[in-house]
């Protein structure tokens, strides 16, 4: 007997225009699998945009097939869809018909940590929905909406609708609020004890299944100091050497403008990295790599991370020769000086790539924290001479110190004893 997974089962559809020669569908399946979906099948048409269901009227009574014969849940549209298409097509399939822009958000949903994050996440969704809301509204009142009795009626859309518009005002006064408080005190919220390696890229570079790859024996860590940490942290052992690793989104390709700012909220966690892995898909051409690293190495020093170790990670060499690789490293050279070419799916290079991590990441820590300048003495006395460093004294001073890793939580406890407060960027 076939066993039914408990994964949502989802179809991709993605519309090409006629000129147009690439396909995305394997990215939209990485984000749809990211997301827990389980994708049942794949359907690309090549036309022009139809108004009423974007892709043509014959594909939908095909796809409507495919939902009943493969128990499908939802309905997954690369193509961005308006809003009386979406609502066509779900009458018409009798399904939830979501487009890229919603799967993201839902992506970003699932990773939200901080209140700015999800705040910023619903934000945006907002914005998405109102021309939605709008339409509900244009139908309603057309008494077009089918089943009014089980939908709201036209005079409670228009209330939902203002409320959407208020709830939108509010938020965008919050998140300014917050933005100012962060200005203000930029402290850490913690620290690890163990070094973090965090893995960025691009999707469908092979962050995944490379994670999965070095964490197959590992636990998932899952106390409260890492629950700012996505739900994907893993312990790994390598020689008797332990660092945390962590699987993040990374980057999309042609990242819709309004989520742009949800996007980043999404990228914290990589102001806690002690190492980013870079990993890019060396199978792809050149200039598209190119393009890629350039692009990332923007997004991470547009979040403040540029002063951070980074180890680039070509990946997939299992489908290219030898030749085509050497002659891609010489291409891509860059100013990255370290990196490794693996694959993750094989398990080449693994160990090497292991090796690389630990060579890279520090032995000792550094921070930077502010203290009530009566503390000084005090923390000169705890310190040897070398591992502490007074750069500014105002109100407070504002001193460096250098420690083993293992000692990061006493240190962190004699800082807040002291009334000291540890700053995020070391
Ligand atoms: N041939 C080959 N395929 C790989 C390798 N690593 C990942 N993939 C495939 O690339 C696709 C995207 O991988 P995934 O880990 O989801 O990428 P992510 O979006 O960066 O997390 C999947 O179909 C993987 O099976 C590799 O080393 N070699
Ligand atoms: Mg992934």
């Amino acid at each position: 007997m076939k066993e039914r997974s408990i994964k949502p089962r989802v179809i991709l559809i993605e519309r090409v225009e006629p000129g147009d020669k690439r396909a995305h569908l394997d990215e939209l399946k990485s984000l749809a699998e990211a997301t827990g979906y389980e994708v049942v099948a794949q359907v690309i048409q090549k036309r022009h945009m139809d108004s009423k269901f974007n892709i043509g009227k014959g594909k939908v009574k095909e796809i409507k097939d495919l939902v009943v014969k493969k128990k499908v849940d939802k309905v997954i549209f690369y193509n961005q869809l308006k809003p009386n298409q979406a609502f066509n097509l779900q009458e018409e399939l009798g399904v939830d018909v979501i487009d890229r822009f919603q799967l993201i958000l839902e992506i970003f949903a699932k990773h939200a940590g901080s209140k700015e994050a999800k705040l910023q996440i619903e934000l945006a969704k907002l914005k998405y929905e109102l021309p939605r809301v709008k339409e509900l509204v244009r139908r309603a009142k057309m008494r077009e909406l089918p089943g009014i009795s089980r939908g709201p009626g036209g005079y409670q859309v228009d209330i939902y609708y203002r409320a959407v518009r208020r709830r939108i005002s509010y938020i965008t006064k919050e998140l300014e609020r917050l933005r100012k408080q962060k200005q203000i005190q930029r402290k850490a919220r913690f620290m690890l004890r163990i070094p973090l390696v965090v893995l960025t890229g691009y999707t469908n570079a092979g962050k995944t299944t490379l994670f999965n790859k070095l964490t197959r024996e590992s636990k998932t860590v899952s106390s409260s100091p890492f629950s700012t940490l996505s739900t994907t942290t893993r312990l790994v052992n390598f020689r008797g050497y332990q660092f945390l690793i962590s699987d993040t989104i990374g980057f999309i390709e042609d990242l819709p403008p309004l989520l742009i700012e949800a996007f980043h909220t999404t990228l914290e966690e990589l102001i806690y990295a002690d190492l980013i892995l870079l990993v890019v898909d060396i199978s792809e051409d050149v200039e598209e790599i190119k393009r890629k690293v350039k692009a990332s190495l923007k997004v991470l020093s547009e979040i403040g991370v540029m002063g951070k170790p980074i180890l680039l990670v070509l990946n997939k060499v299992d489908i290219i020769d030898e030749k085509e690789l050497n002659e891609k490293i010489k291409k891509i050279a860059l100013n990255i000086e370290h990196k490794v070419a693996i694959s993750a799916k094989t398990g080449k290079n693994i160990d090497k790539l292991c090796e690389m991590i630990v060579r890279m990441l520090p032995r000792l820590r550094t921070i930077r924290a502010m203290i009530p300048i009566d503390s000084l003495p005090n923390v000169f006395h705890r310190f040897h001479k070398l591992k502490v460093k007074v750069l500014e004294v105002g109100e407070k001073a504002l001193v460096e110190l250098v420690f083993p890793y293992g000692l990061t939580p006493h240190i962190q406890n004699y800082i807040s004893e002291l009334g000291g407060d540890i700053l995020v960027h070391a």
